[in-house]
Parts: structure tokens; C-alpha cells; sequence
């Protein structure tokens, strides 16, 4: 069986960090699943159909990385596909409480799924994709922060 790892988000819209600890999972994984969650409690910018495209656009040089989408539980969907590892990033000490209840409920829910996490590199260590879109919003400079085609699909949202 491959080794199969899901990196699960909200990717609203994708960053240069979040690809970062994708390609690097990918070196570390036989194969990488890249799931689109609608987070209940985020009112997203990006429908979960234009995230997808987003991302398998600037993921498409990646023979051994897949887009997918689901609408529920982060565990069921691991047992479905066969996955036997949950990839996350961590960028600061911040994300490390809300990291800590989510694995646990995770592992309550399904033993059989470990949760790994990567260290961000340092240079994406503060990006988010919130801080993007109130940048973006505000037409403020974005470059080197996300591929090119998510800073036109940014752009193209706020000046609709
Ligand atoms: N550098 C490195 N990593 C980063 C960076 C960065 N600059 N920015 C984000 N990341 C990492 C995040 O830490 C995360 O691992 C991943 O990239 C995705 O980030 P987001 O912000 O797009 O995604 P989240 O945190 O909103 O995703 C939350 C989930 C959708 C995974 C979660 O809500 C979920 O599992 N939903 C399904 C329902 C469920 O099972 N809930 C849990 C049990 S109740």
C-alpha cells in the first residue's frame, strides 16, 4: 500500500506557505492528497470549487500530489481514501494550542491516523491567508507571498 499523507486546510486562498509544507510533505510521502474543508466557522472569500483550481494549477508540476474537497469530518475522509497521516504546518507558539484540541479530538475519533507537523520556513512564518486578503483588499503588496495566478484571482475578486 502507498504511503498516503492528507495535507488538510482551508486554503482560502493558498499561500506560499502552505505550499511550502506541501511540496516538502511531498518529498517525505509517496503520495499527497491536498483537501479543501469548508471550515464552518470562516465565511470564505474563494468558493471550495475555485480553491481547488487554485491549488492544483500551482501544484500541477507534482506527479504524486491530488486536490480534493470534502464537507466532513477530517477523520472520515482519512479513513476513506486509505491515509495514513494528517500533515499540518506550524508557525508559532499561537497555532500550537488550537493544534493541540484538534489532533486530540482527531485521535479520539481515529486512532489509526497520526498527525505529523512541519515547521514553517522562517520566511512565510507570519503569512496567512487572512493577512492576504485584508492586504489584497487594500491593494497592498502581495508579491513573493502567493503564486501570481492567486494574486490576479485576488485582485479580480476585490474589484468586482
Ligand atoms: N507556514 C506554514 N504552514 C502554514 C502557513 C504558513 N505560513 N499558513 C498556514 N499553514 C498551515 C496550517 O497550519 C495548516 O496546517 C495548513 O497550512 C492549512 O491552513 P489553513 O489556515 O488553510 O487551514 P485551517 O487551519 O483553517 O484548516 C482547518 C481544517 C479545515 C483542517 C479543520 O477545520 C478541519 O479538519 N475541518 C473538518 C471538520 C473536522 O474534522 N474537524 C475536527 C474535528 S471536530
Amino acid at each position: 500500500m502507498r504511503k498516503l499523507a492528507i495535507c488538510p486546510g482551508s486554503f482560502d486562498p493558498v499561500t506560499n506557505g502552505h505550499l511550502d509544507i506541501i511540496r516538502r510533505g511531498a518529498k517525505v510521502f509517496e503520495e499527497i492528497v491536498v483537501t479543501v474543508f469548508n471550515n464552518q466557522s470562516k465565511s470564505p472569500l474563494f468558493t471550495v470549487e475555485e480553491r481547488k483550481q487554485l491549488l492544483e494549477e500551482t501544484l500541477k508540476d507534482l506527479p504524486n500530489v491530488r486536490v480534493d474537497s470534502s464537507s466532513g469530518l477530517l477523520m472520515d475522509y482519512a479513513s476513506e481514501i486509505g491515509a495514513t497521516a494528517v500533515i499540518r504546518g506550524l508557525r508559532a507558539v499561537s497555532d500550537f494550542e488550537y493544534e493541540m484540541q484538534i489532533t486530540s479530538m482527531n485521535r479520539k475519533l481515529n486512532e489509526e491516523v497520526e498527525t505529523l507537523f512541519m515547521m514553517t520556513n522562517t520566511k512565510y512564518s507570519f503569512l496567512s491567508s487572512s493577512m492576504i486578503k485584508e492586504a489584497a483588499k487594500y491593494q497592498g503588496n502581495i508579491s513573493g507571498l502567493v503564486p501570481e495566478l492567486v494574486e490576479k484571482a485576488l485582485q479580480k475578486k476585490y474589484n468586482a
